[in-house]
């Protein structure tokens, strides 16, 4: 079960194999249906928002007899929601992986698939990699990256945009839908992430939170950070702080591991988590998210970088999957990167800590000489399940955590 959420065609259209249906969403991942075939949309079997269900036609599609197909009507059905499925479209078994309406393009303009470098997931050739080596060879300059591009909101009704006709736009863009001001009041079904949000919330807030905030002086870090930003960027990532506090994090859990476990639903059980599967609290254009980063234990700094890096463009472009929202042990949310200082974080069950950090400001402190100096001070906030973790557990945790950040070198000591 799962709601349209988006949709790029009406009643009429004609549409190309692969072409962008509609966008639909579980309370776990949103996907796009492309169609499978050429040919003219004749029935919409959903309204926009309607809730649609596993296996029921979705579309009904007049496939197109100039293109040697006998016309005939045929069904795109809703797929079971599963976002692997539905993402992996391509041809396998071949050394360049291409969906087929990518392999068209490049035959067309005769451009060989192991010439192009392919930047999606598994170095998958995308048709942005095809229009961009287009452009290389012939100078042309491409429309601006459809991240970029602002797409007014979509209309409800009948009087939905005809299906997007140049390339980049074919590309789905979350963007909300703002409420317009009509004087009257208005109900609208909760639905997608926010059904999932009000499922959490609401188990979450049977767990009495136990709060502690301190301060952090990322003085070091921050300088640390700037050094290494640029190392990154040669290996093709985006160093940001948050690998560095994930990482502080995980070797923290390695001295406290009662914060990286579950309690079971009758409170009898305590179960010690081996993974530390951190997650990231991200705000998304479809709303809260909170991937994690799976055995950040094993992983290097560098590491978690690329793979944050990964589950930010996925997360950015509605596309995260099941695996990657699901298994989390312990969470961080950096709402700092959008403001504020102290929070009440809410702790996502099973799991039973979670931290958030403020942002970070320059302030005058003292140093050991008691010189006032700019200080780069962040602030930090926990929320521990009070049934299971004490107080002190929560703020050893945090001084141990404060201190590799305090002190990055000393990360080094710990660091596998
Ligand atoms: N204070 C000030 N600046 C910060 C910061 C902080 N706490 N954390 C990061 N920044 C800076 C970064 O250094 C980066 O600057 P540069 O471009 O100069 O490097 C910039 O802010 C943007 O960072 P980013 O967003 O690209 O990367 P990130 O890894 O720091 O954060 C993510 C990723 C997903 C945590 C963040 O984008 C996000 O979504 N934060 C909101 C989380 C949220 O909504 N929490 C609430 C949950 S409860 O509803």
């Amino acid at each position: 079960m799962f709601s349209e959420c988006r949709r790029y065609i009406k009643e009429g259209d004609s549409v190309s194999q692969f072409d962008s249906i509609c966008e639909v969403q579980s309370d776990k991942a949103s996907v796009t249906i492309t169609s499978r075939y050429d040919g003219i949309i004749r029935k919409l079997h959903y309204n926009l928002d309607e809730i649609a269900y596993v296996g029921k036609p979705l579309v009904d599609i007049e496939i197109d007899a100039s293109k040697g197909v006998a016309p005939e009507e045929d069904v795109v059905e809703t797929p079971p929601m599963s976002h692997e499925e539905h993402t992996h479209q391509e041809i396998k078994g071949h050394k360049t992986l291409a969906t087929p309406a990518v392999r068209r393009l490049a035959m067309e303009n005769n451009i060989k698939l192991s010439e192009v470098v392919g930047t999606g997931k598994d170095n998958r050739i995308l048709k942005e990699d095809i229009l961009n080596y287009l452009a290389k060879q012939t100078g042309a300059i491409l429309p601006p990256s459809p991240k970029a591009e602002i797409i007014p909101p979509l209309p409800k009704s009948e009087t939905l945009p005809a299906a997007p006709k140049d390339k980049a736009r074919k590309i789905p863009v979350p963007v909300s839908r703002p409420i317009v001001f009509s004087g009257k009041d208005k109900t609208e079904p909760v639905t997608g992430f926010q059904k999932a949000m009000v499922k959490t919330m609401s188990a979450a807030l049977k767990i009495p939170h136990f709060g502690y905030c301190d301060e952090i002086d990322l003085t070091q870090l921050v300088q640390l950070r700037e050094e290494l930003k640029p190392l990154a960027q040669i290996r093709g990532v985006k160093l940001s702080f948050m690998p560095f506090f994930i990482k502080a994090a995980s070797l923290g859990l390695l001295q406290y591991p009662i914060l990286n476990a579950s309690l079971d639903e009758s409170c009898q059980n305590v179960t010690y988590k081996a993974s530390h599967n951190i997650g990231v609290a991200m705000d998304t254009e479809q709303g809260l998210i909170v991937p994690n980063v799976k055995n950040v234990q094993v992983l290097s700094v560098f590491e978690i970088a690329s793979e944050l890096n990964r589950l930010q463009s996925l997360g950015s472009a509605g596309q995260l999957g099941t695996n990657d929202l699901t298994g989390g042990t312990f969470t961080l949310s950096n709402i700092g990167t959008i403001g504020g200082t102290y929070t009440k974080p809410v702790i996502l069950p099973p799991e039973v800590a979670i931290g958030a950090l403020g942002k970070i400001q320059v302030l005058p402190r003292f140093n050991g000489k008691g010189e006032v100096f700019k200080a780069q001070i962040m602030n930090v906030s926990w929320s521990a399940d009070h049934r299971i973790i004490d107080g002190a557990t929560m703020a050893r945790f945090s001084n141990l955590w404060k201190s590799y950040l305090e002190n990055p070198a000393s990360m080094l000591l710990d660091l596998k």
